[in-house]
């Protein structure tokens, strides 16, 4: 592998590229990865046969369940589960069909809010509509840091130009974020808002629409509109504005622009969601686009029709949605999808008794960098009777398990964007097939799946059924997707296939997205759902938290183009530079504490405290640090040549995992109220 380019024929990318695309290369070659099996004995790992790991791995899990229960078996699957063909698929085979109650994901570290809202509202857990960000000319970026982040439930290459795009047509963006990010210097407007008060911005803006006779639905179906008009009620934009220090006169503006835009729409992101009040926020965020005509929508929010369908294909997978139908052993948290919320993953593994995890499984997740209280998970996992790692690292996270079982590389595998595609601003499809083949000790992630779920003898059907599902491959999943999905047999000999895809490698486009209501909605009355009663009955909680304005310092985080979470830092391309690990303060906070650029902080909380870098900088919001994640490389035992040189510190180990949003159980990973003293 020499570079990696965009392809400029890619109908949808254009030939844009991220800079961690680019770095596929380094990836590929990078020694660190690991080629095979590693087995741990006290501080030293030895290679292992496939065969082999696979075969004590599965007898270690095997016993552990025979003796303890199904529910002994814990599971944390990470972000790139959802860009891994092999894992989407059978990955979800091996891991859904164990059985256990203890299953755990970067879900509730990230869009569960949204999740929980397409299930309440649309009836699908899955239908998270995605904004039409080519057609609008209102853009209100809340929580969302696109230039950053590339965009998210929302998949847009080159969404910077996307956006110049808007105000080329005589458009506007506007972003309300506590920090004056990357995509709020390109915008025509960026208003700072207090984190976790997000709710509150919207439910005055919603008090707004309705005082102004502004509402409409336009020809959406819905229920619950005087249920909102009631709760709206007494969020005045004036409480409204001492709470989120947004402007009255702003919060007006915000909700007339919104009403009176043809196409216009309200965008939020993970900053509403992984706070104390995202179940709340994320609400509010499809309930204003609803209530002034930009749902379902051209320029507004809007449901996909993806050519691989996620909806008829989850249920398959063991992916039915549902909410609350169990809590968590130890502290009650509520289930979500089949999972707990990761801030119970600690104590559901050191609280003895009965549906105690005795073994964990990681796949695709760095959860000791990436999830809340990163220390206690790290003092939870050396308890376990036996930890499994699939990942091609041995990184902070996989060198506490007992066998790490390390995948091809992303280019030896084929690859279809199966959940991304389903969130893309406009409907696509393009499989890619492998660069190059594995070699005969390598194997897929999908491999590795399979080779345990024949072995822990979980048979759907019988042995036949396995070694079928041996030759047929992810792909195959694919090309039945295909075939079944709105873009394929059903189109007649216009219709797509595997073999279509492949005889067009730079992708196709399916077109704009369409309006997709009351067809797609998952409630029998084939309604929107405007207000599902759990948030009416939460609105009380977010009444006595806001009580009276909040003042101390808190922290939120921050993304950089070249990081991806926690784990590409081990390629020199995208580490270069100045440190990226610092602490964000606004020049009066800086100096109440006698902090100057360059200086060392200590950035703490009641539960850690870690030193960074002083960036001094006006682009915070006063009473506002920011710390991004996913570094602190410097631990023992972790094998990363470069991310060691440049460790940074871990924001997780200062952030409280039972800081959570009572209502969802998703993290509250923004807010933490910090203390940031001169070392
Ligand atoms: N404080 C704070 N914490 C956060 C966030 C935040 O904003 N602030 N963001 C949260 C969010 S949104 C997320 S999604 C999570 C992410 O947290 P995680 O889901 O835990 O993901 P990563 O930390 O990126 O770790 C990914 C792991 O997958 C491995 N990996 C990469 N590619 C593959 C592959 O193809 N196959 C396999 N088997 N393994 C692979 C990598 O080596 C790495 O170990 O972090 C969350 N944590
Ligand atoms: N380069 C890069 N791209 C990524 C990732 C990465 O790590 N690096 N991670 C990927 C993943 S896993 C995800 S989930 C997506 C996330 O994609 P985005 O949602 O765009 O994520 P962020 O860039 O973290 O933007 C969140 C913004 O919310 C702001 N914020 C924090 N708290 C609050 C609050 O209480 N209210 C409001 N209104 N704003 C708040 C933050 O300042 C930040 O600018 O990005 C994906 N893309
Ligand atoms: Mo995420």
């Amino acid at each position: 592998m020499v570079s990696v380019r965009g392809d400029d024929a890619d109908p949808f990318s254009k030939g844009y590229i991220c800079p961690k695309g680019t770095a596929l290369a380094d990836l590929h070659h990078d020694p660190d990865r690991l080629r095979s099996p590693m087995r741990r004995d006290g501080d030293t790992w030895t290679p292992m046969g496939w065969d082999e790991a696979l075969d004590y791995v599965a007898k270690r899990l095997r016993e552990i369940r025979a003796r303890h229960g199904k529910h002994a078996i814990g599971v944390y699957q990470g972000n790139p589960s959802a860009h891994n063909l092999g894992l989407l698929t059978y990955g979800q085979l091996l891991l859904r069909t164990l059985g256990t109650r203890n299953m755990f994901s970067a879900t509730s570290l990230d869009q569960l809010p949204h999740m929980l809202a397409a299930l309440t509202m649309f009836g699908n857990q899955l239908l998270m509509p995605v904004p039409d960000v080519d057609r609008t000319d209102l853009f209100i970026c809340l929580g969302a840091n696109p230039l950053a982040s590339n965009g998210s439930l929302m998949t847009a290459p080159d969404i910077r130009s996307r956006l110049k795009a808007i105000r080329d047509r005589g458009g506007k963006v506007i972003v309300l974020d506590p920090r004056r990010t990357e995509t709020a210097e390109k915008a025509d407007r960026h208003l700072f808002i207090r984190p976790g008060t997000d709710a509150v911005l919207l439910l005055a803006m919603i008090h707004e629409l309705f005082a102004q006779k502004q509402v409409r639905l336009g020809r959406l179906s819905a229920t619950g509109l005087d249920e909102l008009r009631t709760l709206v009620e007494p969020w005045t934009p004036e409480r409204a504005s001492s709470l989120t220090g947004v402007s009255c006169e702003d919060i007006r503006e915000l909700a007339m622009a919104l009403a009176t835009t043809e196409r216009a729409v309200l965008y939020g992101r993970v900053g509403v969601c992984v706070q104390e009040f995202g179940g709340l926020a994320a609400w509010l965020c499809y309930t204003i686009n609803a209530i002034t005509r930009h749902l379902d929508e051209p320029g507004g929010l809007m449901f996909t029709t993806p050519a691989v369908d996620p909806i008829p294909l989850a249920p398959l997978l063991g992916l039915e949605g549902g909410f609350g139908r169990w809590k968590s052993r130890v502290s009650g948290k509520p289930e979500f999808g089949g999972e707990l919320p990761m801030t119970a993953l600690a104590e559901e593994i050191t609280t003895p008794g009965d549906g105690q995890i005795r073994a964990l499984i990681t796949s695709a997740g760095n959860p000791i960098l990436s999830a809340p209280g990163g220390p206690a998970l790290e003092q939870a996992f050396q308890q376990l009777d036996f930890m499994v790692s699939i990942d091609p690292y041995l990184n902070e996270t996989t060198r506490l398990a007992h066998v790490i079982l390390p995948p091809t590389s992303p280019l030896e595998r084929a690859h279809y964007d199966a959940a991304l595609n389903a969130f893309a601003v406009r409907n696509i499809a393009k499989y890619s097939p492998p660069l190059f083949e594995r070699g005969s000790d390598e194997r897929h992630d999908w491999e590795i799946c399979l080779g345990l779920f024949t072995r822990l003898n979980l048979r759907v059907g019988s042995g036949l059924a396995e070694r079928l599902l041996g030759v047929l491959g992810p792909e195959a999943v694919i090309e039945i997707a295909l075939r079944t999905g709105p873009h394929g047999l059903r189109k007649g000999l216009a219709g797509l296939s595997l073999r279509k895809l492949r005889k067009a490698p730079h992708g196709l486009d399916l077109g704009a997205l369409e309006s997709r209501l009351p067809a797609r909605l998952g409630h029998a009355d084939k309604k929107v759902h405007l207000a599902p009663s759990i948030y009416v009955d939460d609105v009380p909680r977010l009444a006595r938290r806001f009580a009276q304005p909040d003042a101390g310092l808190v922290m939120i985080g921050r993304r950089h183009l070249r990081s991806n979470n926690s784990w590409m830092h081990n390629s020199e391309r995208l580490v270069k530079g100045p440190p990226r690990c610092t602490v964000m303060i606004h020049p009066d906070d800086a100096a109440t504490r006698g902090l100057v650029d360059g200086a060392t902080a200590r950035v703490a909380s009641e539960k850690g405290a870690i030193d960074l870098p002083v960036e001094v900088t006006d682009t915070m919001m006063p009473g506002v640090v920011s710390v991004p994640h996913g570094w602190g490389h410097g631990r023992r035992g972790v094998k990363l040549r470069v991310a060691s040189t440049v460790p940074g510190a871990s924001v997780n180990d200062v952030i409280d995992s039972s800081r959570i949003d009572e209502l969802s159980g998703t993290s509250a990973l923004s807010g933490q109220p910090v203390e940031v003293t001169r070392t």
